[in-house]
Protein backbone atom coordinates (compact mmCIF):
# COMPACT_ATOMS: atom_id res chain seq x y z
CA UNK A 1 0.00 0.00 0.00
CA UNK A 2 1.96 3.50 -1.25
CA UNK A 3 0.88 6.08 1.71
CA UNK A 4 1.86 9.47 1.09
CA UNK A 5 2.02 12.25 4.14
CA UNK A 6 1.74 15.86 4.62
CA UNK A 7 4.05 16.68 6.90
CA UNK A 8 5.22 19.83 9.29
CA UNK A 9 7.59 19.07 12.22
CA UNK A 10 7.14 17.60 15.44
CA UNK A 11 3.60 16.01 15.49
CA UNK A 12 4.48 14.52 11.61
CA UNK A 13 7.82 13.19 12.42
CA UNK A 14 5.79 11.22 15.69
CA UNK A 15 3.05 9.91 13.89
CA UNK A 16 5.43 8.67 10.41
CA UNK A 17 7.22 6.91 13.02
CA UNK A 18 4.16 5.02 13.57
CA UNK A 19 3.56 4.37 10.20
CA UNK A 20 6.62 3.07 9.71
CA UNK A 21 5.69 0.51 12.07
CA UNK A 22 2.75 -0.81 10.21
CA UNK A 23 3.49 -0.39 6.75
CA UNK A 24 6.72 -1.02 4.33
CA UNK A 25 8.87 2.30 4.84
CA UNK A 26 10.15 2.09 0.92
CA UNK A 27 5.69 3.00 0.10
CA UNK A 28 5.50 6.13 2.80
CA UNK A 29 6.30 9.36 1.00
CA UNK A 30 6.29 12.02 3.47
CA UNK A 31 5.73 15.61 1.65
CA UNK A 32 7.65 18.01 3.95
CA UNK A 33 6.88 21.94 5.05
CA UNK A 34 10.24 24.02 3.88
CA UNK A 35 7.95 27.38 5.13
CA UNK A 36 9.93 27.44 8.52
CA UNK A 37 13.53 27.31 7.04
CA UNK A 38 15.85 29.88 7.57
CA UNK A 39 19.61 31.02 6.95
CA UNK A 40 21.93 32.04 9.91
CA UNK A 41 24.85 31.87 10.34
CA UNK A 42 25.09 31.61 6.96
CA UNK A 43 24.18 27.93 7.29
CA UNK A 44 20.50 26.82 5.45
CA UNK A 45 18.62 25.06 8.48
CA UNK A 46 15.99 23.14 7.76
CA UNK A 47 13.96 22.20 10.88
CA UNK A 48 10.73 20.33 9.57
CA UNK A 49 13.04 18.29 7.79
CA UNK A 50 15.49 17.60 10.04
CA UNK A 51 12.94 16.79 13.06
CA UNK A 52 11.27 14.00 10.80
CA UNK A 53 14.63 12.57 9.64
CA UNK A 54 15.84 12.49 13.12
CA UNK A 55 12.82 11.11 14.60
CA UNK A 56 12.44 8.20 12.26
CA UNK A 57 16.16 7.30 12.61
CA UNK A 58 15.34 6.95 16.97
CA UNK A 59 17.77 10.03 17.44
CA UNK A 60 15.78 13.03 17.90
CA UNK A 61 15.88 15.07 21.46
CA UNK A 62 13.32 13.25 23.40
CA UNK A 63 12.71 16.41 25.27
CA UNK A 64 12.60 19.17 23.00
CA UNK A 65 11.02 17.03 19.48
CA UNK A 66 13.12 18.88 17.55
CA UNK A 67 17.58 18.61 17.42
CA UNK A 68 19.13 16.01 17.94
CA UNK A 69 19.84 13.41 21.51
CA UNK A 70 23.00 13.57 23.86
CA UNK A 71 23.72 16.95 21.96
CA UNK A 72 26.82 19.07 23.60
CA UNK A 73 26.51 22.93 22.82
CA UNK A 74 30.15 24.10 22.88
CA UNK A 75 29.52 26.20 19.55
CA UNK A 76 26.82 27.53 20.92
CA UNK A 77 28.11 28.65 24.46
CA UNK A 78 31.43 29.80 22.58
CA UNK A 79 28.99 31.82 20.04
CA UNK A 80 27.44 33.53 23.10
CA UNK A 81 30.89 34.47 24.60
CA UNK A 82 31.77 36.18 21.24
CA UNK A 83 28.60 37.94 21.27
CA UNK A 84 26.63 36.07 17.92
CA UNK A 85 23.61 35.28 17.65
CA UNK A 86 22.81 32.30 19.79
CA UNK A 87 18.93 32.24 20.28
CA UNK A 88 18.43 29.82 17.69
CA UNK A 89 19.68 26.78 19.51
CA UNK A 90 22.13 24.31 17.27
CA UNK A 91 23.76 22.16 18.98
CA UNK A 92 27.55 20.37 17.94
CA UNK A 93 26.10 17.25 16.18
CA UNK A 94 22.92 19.23 14.95
CA UNK A 95 25.51 21.20 13.27
CA UNK A 96 26.85 18.82 10.91
CA UNK A 97 23.81 18.44 9.35
CA UNK A 98 23.60 22.51 8.58
CA UNK A 99 27.09 22.22 7.30
CA UNK A 100 26.38 19.57 5.37
CA UNK A 101 23.29 20.80 3.71
CA UNK A 102 24.83 23.85 3.02
CA UNK A 103 28.01 23.03 1.73
CA UNK A 104 25.93 20.93 -1.19
CA UNK A 105 23.76 23.26 -1.65
CA UNK A 106 26.87 25.47 -2.61
CA UNK A 107 27.49 22.35 -4.78
CA UNK A 108 24.20 23.04 -6.79
CA UNK A 109 22.64 20.12 -5.22
CA UNK A 110 18.84 20.39 -4.88
CA UNK A 111 17.42 20.50 -1.46
CA UNK A 112 15.56 16.96 -2.42
CA UNK A 113 18.78 15.46 -3.40
CA UNK A 114 20.38 16.60 0.00
CA UNK A 115 17.79 15.52 2.23
CA UNK A 116 17.85 12.41 0.32
CA UNK A 117 21.45 11.99 0.67
CA UNK A 118 21.18 12.52 4.80
CA UNK A 119 17.71 10.10 4.95
CA UNK A 120 20.28 7.12 3.84
CA UNK A 121 22.79 8.25 5.98
CA UNK A 122 20.73 8.49 8.93
CA UNK A 123 19.53 4.90 7.75
CA UNK A 124 15.35 5.96 6.79
CA UNK A 125 14.15 3.19 3.87
CA UNK A 126 10.88 6.11 3.51
CA UNK A 127 11.08 8.56 1.15
CA UNK A 128 11.48 12.61 2.14
CA UNK A 129 10.45 15.07 -0.46
CA UNK A 130 10.62 18.80 0.97
CA UNK A 131 7.66 20.16 -1.12
CA UNK A 132 9.63 22.53 -3.02
CA UNK A 133 13.53 23.05 -3.93
CA UNK A 134 12.51 26.87 -4.19
CA UNK A 135 12.67 29.01 -1.23
CA UNK A 136 9.28 29.22 0.56
CA UNK A 137 9.17 31.57 3.92
CA UNK A 138 6.40 31.83 6.22
CA UNK A 139 5.90 35.78 7.53
CA UNK A 140 4.23 36.64 10.48
CA UNK A 141 2.57 39.87 10.61
CA UNK A 142 2.09 40.56 14.57
CA UNK A 143 -1.59 41.42 15.52
CA UNK A 144 -2.52 45.64 16.86
CA UNK A 145 -2.45 43.93 20.80
CA UNK A 146 1.33 42.93 20.21
CA UNK A 147 4.02 44.83 22.50
CA UNK A 148 5.87 47.98 22.25
CA UNK A 149 6.56 49.02 19.01
CA UNK A 150 5.82 45.47 17.31
CA UNK A 151 2.19 45.53 16.90
CA UNK A 152 1.32 45.32 13.28
CA UNK A 153 5.35 44.42 12.02
CA UNK A 154 5.94 41.27 9.75
CA UNK A 155 8.99 39.15 10.86
CA UNK A 156 10.31 35.67 9.68
CA UNK A 157 8.74 32.78 11.34
CA UNK A 158 11.66 31.74 13.59
CA UNK A 159 11.69 35.40 15.11
CA UNK A 160 8.43 35.04 15.94
CA UNK A 161 8.26 31.20 16.68
CA UNK A 162 11.52 31.11 18.53
CA UNK A 163 12.73 34.43 19.29
CA UNK A 164 9.39 35.45 20.54
CA UNK A 165 8.62 32.31 22.10
CA UNK A 166 5.62 32.62 19.86
CA UNK A 167 3.78 35.10 22.59
CA UNK A 168 2.80 37.60 20.10
CA UNK A 169 -0.39 37.88 18.42
CA UNK A 170 -0.62 37.10 14.89
CA UNK A 171 -2.90 39.62 12.48
CA UNK A 172 -1.46 37.35 9.29
CA UNK A 173 0.31 35.15 7.41
CA UNK A 174 2.27 34.93 4.07
CA UNK A 175 4.07 32.70 2.49
CA UNK A 176 6.72 34.46 0.85
CA UNK A 177 7.90 32.90 -2.55
CA UNK A 178 5.14 30.58 -2.69
CA UNK A 179 3.41 31.78 -5.73
CA UNK A 180 6.50 31.19 -8.05
CA UNK A 181 7.61 27.83 -6.56
CA UNK A 182 7.16 24.48 -8.08
CA UNK A 183 6.80 20.97 -6.56
CA UNK A 184 9.50 19.08 -6.10
CA UNK A 185 9.54 16.45 -8.97
CA UNK A 186 7.47 13.66 -7.60
CA UNK A 187 5.47 15.50 -5.25
CA UNK A 188 2.04 15.61 -7.59
CA UNK A 189 2.93 11.89 -8.55
CA UNK A 190 3.32 10.69 -5.06
CA UNK A 191 -0.29 12.26 -4.38
CA UNK A 192 -1.45 11.09 -7.26
CA UNK A 193 -0.17 7.40 -6.93
CA UNK A 194 -1.20 7.05 -3.17
CA UNK A 195 -3.60 4.35 -1.77
CA UNK A 196 -3.56 6.71 1.10
CA UNK A 197 -2.79 10.32 1.35
CA UNK A 198 -2.66 11.43 5.06
CA UNK A 199 -2.87 15.10 6.33
CA UNK A 200 -0.54 14.77 9.46
CA UNK A 201 -1.29 16.23 13.26
CA UNK A 202 0.46 19.07 12.12
CA UNK A 203 -0.13 22.87 12.76
CA UNK A 204 -2.61 23.67 9.55
CA UNK A 205 -1.89 26.95 9.09
CA UNK A 206 2.08 27.02 9.27
CA UNK A 207 2.58 23.50 8.31
CA UNK A 208 0.09 22.37 6.17
CA UNK A 209 -0.52 25.45 4.46
CA UNK A 210 2.89 26.44 3.11
CA UNK A 211 2.90 23.02 1.48
CA UNK A 212 -0.92 23.64 0.12
CA UNK A 213 0.54 26.68 -0.82
CA UNK A 214 3.10 25.57 -3.45
CA UNK A 215 1.09 25.67 -6.75
CA UNK A 216 -0.20 22.35 -8.21
CA UNK A 217 -0.06 20.48 -4.65
CA UNK A 218 -3.55 21.85 -3.16
CA UNK A 219 -4.91 21.06 -6.24
CA UNK A 220 -3.30 17.64 -6.46
CA UNK A 221 -4.40 16.70 -2.94
CA UNK A 222 -8.43 17.85 -3.61
CA UNK A 223 -8.15 15.62 -6.65
CA UNK A 224 -8.02 12.55 -4.06
CA UNK A 225 -10.37 13.94 -1.44
CA UNK A 226 -11.58 10.49 -1.12
CA UNK A 227 -8.79 8.89 0.16
CA UNK A 228 -7.16 12.02 2.02
CA UNK A 229 -7.37 11.20 5.80
CA UNK A 230 -7.00 14.55 8.08
CA UNK A 231 -5.85 13.84 11.67
CA UNK A 232 -6.81 16.99 13.91
CA UNK A 233 -3.92 18.86 15.59
CA UNK A 234 -6.36 20.04 18.04
CA UNK A 235 -7.37 17.34 21.15
CA UNK A 236 -9.95 19.42 23.64
CA UNK A 237 -9.67 22.31 21.93
CA UNK A 238 -5.91 22.75 22.67
CA UNK A 239 -3.15 21.71 20.33
CA UNK A 240 -1.19 18.77 21.75
CA UNK A 241 2.66 20.97 20.82
CA UNK A 242 3.11 24.27 20.10
CA UNK A 243 0.76 27.46 19.16
CA UNK A 244 -1.78 25.97 16.79
CA UNK A 245 -4.56 26.60 19.29
CA UNK A 246 -3.86 30.55 19.86
CA UNK A 247 -2.92 30.64 16.14
CA UNK A 248 -5.76 29.25 15.13
CA UNK A 249 -7.94 32.09 17.37
CA UNK A 250 -5.83 34.50 16.41
CA UNK A 251 -6.90 34.37 12.55
CA UNK A 252 -10.81 33.85 13.44
CA UNK A 253 -11.06 29.90 13.13
CA UNK A 254 -11.94 27.96 16.07
CA UNK A 255 -9.57 26.18 17.46
CA UNK A 256 -11.50 23.14 18.15
CA UNK A 257 -11.85 20.02 15.90
CA UNK A 258 -14.98 21.76 14.22
CA UNK A 259 -12.44 24.49 12.93
CA UNK A 260 -10.05 22.28 11.99
CA UNK A 261 -12.55 20.08 9.99
CA UNK A 262 -13.74 23.56 8.19
CA UNK A 263 -10.56 23.97 7.05
CA UNK A 264 -10.02 20.95 5.90
CA UNK A 265 -13.02 20.28 4.39
CA UNK A 266 -12.09 20.69 1.24
CA UNK A 267 -9.53 18.43 0.98
CA UNK A 268 -10.15 15.56 2.40
CA UNK A 269 -13.04 12.83 3.03
CA UNK A 270 -12.35 12.24 6.86
CA UNK A 271 -10.80 13.49 9.82
CA UNK A 272 -9.50 11.62 13.09
CA UNK A 273 -10.31 13.25 16.00
CA UNK A 274 -9.46 11.90 19.70
CA UNK A 275 -12.03 10.43 22.10
CA UNK A 276 -11.66 13.39 24.01
CA UNK A 277 -13.54 15.29 21.35
CA UNK A 278 -16.46 12.59 20.59
CA UNK A 279 -18.50 16.00 21.51
CA UNK A 280 -17.87 17.22 19.03
CA UNK A 281 -18.29 14.38 15.57
CA UNK A 282 -21.51 16.50 14.98
CA UNK A 283 -20.07 19.22 13.92
CA UNK A 284 -17.49 17.49 11.85
CA UNK A 285 -20.00 15.81 9.79
CA UNK A 286 -21.58 19.12 9.34
CA UNK A 287 -18.73 20.35 7.80
CA UNK A 288 -18.92 17.70 5.32
CA UNK A 289 -16.37 14.86 6.86
CA UNK A 290 -16.23 11.90 7.73
CA UNK A 291 -15.63 11.60 11.29
CA UNK A 292 -13.35 8.72 12.90
CA UNK A 293 -13.06 8.68 16.89
CA UNK A 294 -9.67 6.96 17.94
CA UNK A 295 -6.71 7.69 20.34
CA UNK A 296 -4.53 10.61 18.75
CA UNK A 297 -2.11 11.25 21.62
CA UNK A 298 0.82 9.58 20.52
CA UNK A 299 2.98 9.36 23.95
CA UNK A 300 5.16 6.92 22.39
CA UNK A 301 5.94 4.58 18.99
CA UNK A 302 3.38 2.22 20.10
CA UNK A 303 0.15 4.42 19.83
CA UNK A 304 1.74 6.23 16.91
CA UNK A 305 1.28 2.47 15.46
CA UNK A 306 -2.16 2.03 16.55
CA UNK A 307 -2.68 5.34 15.09
CA UNK A 308 -1.51 4.58 11.83
CA UNK A 309 -3.13 1.40 11.31
CA UNK A 310 -6.49 2.97 12.10
CA UNK A 311 -5.36 5.96 9.35
CA UNK A 312 -4.75 3.15 6.93
CA UNK A 313 -8.16 1.46 7.25
CA UNK A 314 -9.94 4.67 6.46
CA UNK A 315 -8.23 6.05 3.58
N1 LIG B 1 12.94 25.60 18.73
C1 LIG B 1 13.03 26.37 19.84
O1 LIG B 1 12.03 26.60 20.51
N2 LIG B 1 14.25 26.93 20.19
C2 LIG B 1 15.39 26.69 19.49
O2 LIG B 1 16.44 27.21 19.85
C3 LIG B 1 15.29 25.83 18.34
C4 LIG B 1 16.41 25.49 17.60
C5 LIG B 1 16.29 24.57 16.54
C6 LIG B 1 17.41 24.16 15.84
C7 LIG B 1 17.29 23.25 14.80
C8 LIG B 1 16.03 22.76 14.45
O3 LIG B 1 15.93 21.88 13.43
C9 LIG B 1 14.91 23.16 15.13
C10 LIG B 1 15.01 24.07 16.19
N3 LIG B 1 13.90 24.48 16.91
C11 LIG B 1 14.02 25.30 17.99
C12 LIG B 1 12.57 24.02 16.53
C13 LIG B 1 11.92 24.83 15.42
O4 LIG B 1 11.99 26.21 15.59
C14 LIG B 1 10.45 24.44 15.35
O5 LIG B 1 10.31 23.05 15.42
C15 LIG B 1 9.73 24.80 14.15
O6 LIG B 1 10.31 25.31 13.06
C16 LIG B 1 8.22 24.77 14.23
O7 LIG B 1 7.81 23.54 13.70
Amino acid sequence: MNVCVLAGGVGAARFLAGLIRVTDPSSITAIVNVADDMVLHGLHISPDLDTVTYTLAGAINPETGWGLAGESWVAMQELERLGGAAWFRLGDKDLATHLYRTQRLAEGATLAEITDELARRFGLDCQLLPVTNDAVRTRVTLGPEASGDLAGREVAFQDWFVGMSHDEPVAALRFEGAELASPTPGVTEALAEADVVVIAPSNPLVSIEPVLAVPGVRAAVRERRENVVAISPIVGGRALKGPADRLMADLGIEPSVGGVARLYAPLAATLVIDPADTDHVASVEAAGMRCVVTPTVMAGPPEAAALAREVLNCG
